[in-house]
Order: structure tokens, then sequence, then C-alpha cells
């Protein structure tokens, strides 16, 4: 019998990455200010910055570029894609859009306004920007050992039901146009919804008469993860479950940037006729005509066939089981990882890898930045920078200061993996010596994209 799991495809196509010097890296670093979104892509070794539009697609996927239909109206390509999201899905009106956030964008201006409540376990950063840019406010309810990073638990995505009724109760149902299930949930480290969570919510929702829609863009390493842990469902196929997961909701937004592994792409599915109607009037004036939204014709083709390979189960097990030996192998040296790794990525509890560092001097912006001068890794701080503010001069910090490493999809291999593993050790190792952050210069909207940081020097040796 053999164990390793190897990557289920051979490479056709390769594109160099740079190595880079230490010296150079220091210098890059300084002259991005500290923040990673900042440097340039050449400059990055292993990029572990998104798992978002940085798929590699298959030959079958660049064939069917190929075979795009670039009509504006009526294109072959959109009933094609239509075909795949609705048997997958089973909704009733595919609107395809740019990415999720056009979606998003959409959906919240349709059903959101001043006034409106949208629960979720945990909103991304673009659903929450998009709820309260509509006027509306985004509650997030997630069960609260998602919280607690060194606690492992099956189903840490899921949704808090009892709180979710006591804000129904709270609020009234006719403030709450939707509740949205973000699956995988990201926001708490890239962990799976159980299928019980999402059977419950609906049976929630339906006493109430709320729609239930699934932010789905990692649907498919849910609906694996589902396979794996939850009773009943070993001997379902992936794409079964991923059915079932769709059956319990009335719609979702989708990010195909994801899991329909493609570098551009998304759409928003509805069964309700009066929404879809607005949506699709919103559409035309933002994004583009209904069968193409914002995407070339071959962007579709891509999608769909995207769509149909994710589901392919030696697939997601090399992907949730090569993302797992990561974490594993950063768990067994002692780091401090956020436990069960998740799907799409491994996050560092940036909190316990550097106690010295107080969360107003943004302990994971700290271990980003060394990462990167060590070996050239990039990752993304999901924490104070990210979700920290003011509220009346006062510092007020996020839940959990995160590191993301998020893997591309077929993209790394295991060498890759281990070179990453070996750097983030050896910024293990002389973690006492790294010095906390400040922010120099900052924008008023999501400001962790263009910040500006310096290192804090007084406290310790500088980078
Ligand atoms: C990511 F730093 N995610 O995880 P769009 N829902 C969910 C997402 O994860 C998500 C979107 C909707 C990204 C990209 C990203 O500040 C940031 O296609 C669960 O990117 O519009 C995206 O999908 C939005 C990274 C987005 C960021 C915003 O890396």
């Amino acid at each position: 019998m053999t164990n390793t799991v190897i990557e289920p495809f051979k490479i056709k196509s390769v594109e160099p990455i740079n190595f880079t010097t230490r010296e150079y890296r220091e210098k890059a670093m300084r002259e991005a200010f500290y923040n990673l979104f900042l440097l340039k892509a050449d400059d990055v070794l292993i990029d572990l910055l998104t798992d978002s539009g940085t798929a590699a697609m298959s030959s079958k996927q660049w064939a069917a570029i190929m075979d795009g239909d670039e009509s504006y109206a009526g294109s072959r390509s959109f009933f094609k894609f239509e075909k795949v999201v609705r048997d997958l899905t089973g909704f009733k009106f595919i609107i395809p859009t740019h990415q999720g956030r056009a979606a998003e964008k959409i959906l919240f201006t349709v059903v959101g306004g001043p006034g409106k409540i949208i629960p979720s376990n945990t909103h991304f950063d673009t659903t929450r920007a998009n709820v309260e840019f509509s006027g509306a406010e985004a509650v997030d309810l997630p069960v609260p050992v998602a919280l607690e990073t060194d606690r492992r638990s099956d189903f840490k995505g899921n949704i808090d039901l009892e709180r979710l009724e006591n804000l129904i109760k709270k609020v009234g149902v006719a403030n709450i146009p939707l509740s949205i299930l973000t699956v995988t949930n990201n926001s708490v480290g890239g962990q799976p919804v159980s299928m019980a969570n999402i059977r419950e919510t609906r049976a929630l929702l339906n006493k109430y008469g709320i729609p239930l829609l699934l932010d789905a863009c990692r649907f498919a390493e849910n609906a694996y993860f589902i396979k794996l842990r939850e009773p009943g469902y070993r001997d379902k196929s992936v794409r079964e479950i991923a059915v079932e997961m769709f059956s319990y909701a009335d719609g979702c937004t989708m990010s195909a940037k994801k899991d329909a592994l493609v570098n551009i792409g998304g759409f928003l599915a509805l069964n309700d006729s009066t929404i879809a109607e607005k949506a699709r009037s919103l559409l035309i004036m933002t994004e583009g005509f209904p069968t193409y939204g914002g995407l070339a014709g071959r962007d579709l083709d891509a999608m769909a066939q995207g769509l149909t390979e994710v589901l392919d189960e030696d697939y997601l097990k090399y992907r949730i089981r090569s993302v797992e030996y990561f974490g594993d192998k950063l768990e067994k040296a002692g780091v401090p990882v956020l436990v069960p790794t998740g799907g799409h990525a491994v996050f560092i509890d940036a909190r316990r890898f550097l106690p010295h560092v107080p969360p107003q001097q943004y302990p994971g912006q700290a271990l980003a930045v060394e990462m990167y001068v060590e070996g050239g890794i990039r990752s993304v701080e999901i924490g104070s920078v990210m979700f920290g503010r003011e509220v009346e001069g006062k510092f007020v910090s996020a839940n959990l200061e995160l590191v993301r490493l998020a893997i591309p999809r077929r993209v790394y291999t295991q060498s890759h993996v281990d070179y990453a593993a070996e750097v983030i050790i050896e910024v293990f190792k002389r973690r006492d010596r790294i010095p906390g952050y400040k922010i120099t210069y900052e924008p008023p909207y999501l400001r962790h994209f263009t910040a500006h940081f310096e290192p804090v020097v007084e406290e310790t040796a500088q980078v």
C-alpha cells in the first residue's frame, strides 16, 4: 500500500520564479513600505497571498477557451456555462459577473439599504463592504469555537443558530432580506460548514420566511470536508454532496476565481424572479449584457470546464491533503497554526507566534514581513491591519491576529511547500528578535491594500 498523495496531473507548461538575495528583499520590503501588497510579484519567490484567480488552468480549460464564442448576445459559451451551473446548483436564474464582489454589489444594491440587517456565519471583507455600502448592517454569527485557534473541531465554519434566532426576534423579519452562509468560512480559517448546519439554518429561516444564500466560492472544498468528516456522507459523491448543499439555498454568489479554477469570473444565481430581474437591470448598467456579464465568452467556457473538474475527487483529495500537509509540518515544529487546517490556506496565529508584539503593533504584519525577508514567501495579514479600528481615539484590535498562507490551486508542488515550511521555521527560531510595526500612512477604506508601515525600532532590533 502506498500512502503518498501525489499531484493528480503532470505539468505541460511552466513559469519560472525569481530567486533574490536577502539584501535585495530587505530593500524591496523597505521600498514597499513594509506592505506586501505593494511588492512587485516578480520579487516574490512563492506567492501565497491568495488562492483567488491564481489557479493553473488545465489543458481542457485552455482548449475550451479556444472554443469560446464571443457573440455579444446569445453566446454559445453562455448556454454551456448556464447549463453547468444550473445542473449543479438547481437555481433558476444564472447571472454571470466579472468576479465575486460584482455579484455581491448587485445583490446588496437590490436587497440591502438602510435599516436592513444581513446575518452570516462570517462575511468576507468584500461582502461586508458591499452590505455596508448599501447602508445595511452585516452581522457575523460564527460558532464560539471558531475563535479558538488551538482547538480542533470538525466544522468551525458553522453559524451559531441560537444567536441567529435571537437576532431575528430582536430586529424583526421585515428587516432581514436574506441570510448568507460562506462555504468554506474564509475569515475564520477556511473552515467548513456542516450539512447539518446548512439544513438547520434553512429550517430556522423557513420558520420566518427568510431566504438563504450561499457565498459558494469554495463550495467543492466544503463538500469534500463534509464527505470526510460528517456521518452519513462517506459513500456519497462530492457532486451529490454539493448538489444537496445548494438544494437548501435560494441562491448564491460565487467568485469563480476559487473553486471554478479560473483566473477571472463569477456569478449570481437566484430562484426569485423579482430579485433576478432587478439584478439583471443592474448587470446591464454595470457589467454587461446578461449572456456575458463583464466577461469574454471564452471565460464562461473556462468556468464551465473548471466547475466540472473541481468535483474530481482525486483532485480534491490532493488539494485538501496538500494544504493539511503544510499545516502539519508547521505544527510539528511548534509553530502556532490554526487547527484543523482549512481548505485553501494555512493560518498562523501571530499573537501566539510573537507574544511580545502587542496587537497595536500588528504582530501579523510583523510576521508576514519576516517571512518575505527570510525566504521570499508572500502571505497576507488577517488581523488588526485588516479589521482593527479606532473608536473615539482608542485602538480596537481584531478578534484574531492571523497570517494566511493561501495555496493557489494546482500551482505549487510538495517541494515548494517544504521550502516554505523551512523558511517559516527559521523565522520561528528567531521570533523574539522580531519588532512590531506602526502605520505611517493609511487610506480611509480597506487600508490593508495600500497602508505604509515602519518597524518600531526602540523596542527591539531593526529588521
Ligand atoms: C481571498 F485581501 N477572496 O480570499 P472576488 N467571498 C469570499 C472570498 O474569499 C472572496 C470574495 C467573496 C479573496 C480575494 C481577496 O481584501 C481582499 O472574486 C469568501 O475577489 O471579488 C475573495 O471575490 C470576493 C483578497 C479579496 C483580499 C479581497 O484572497
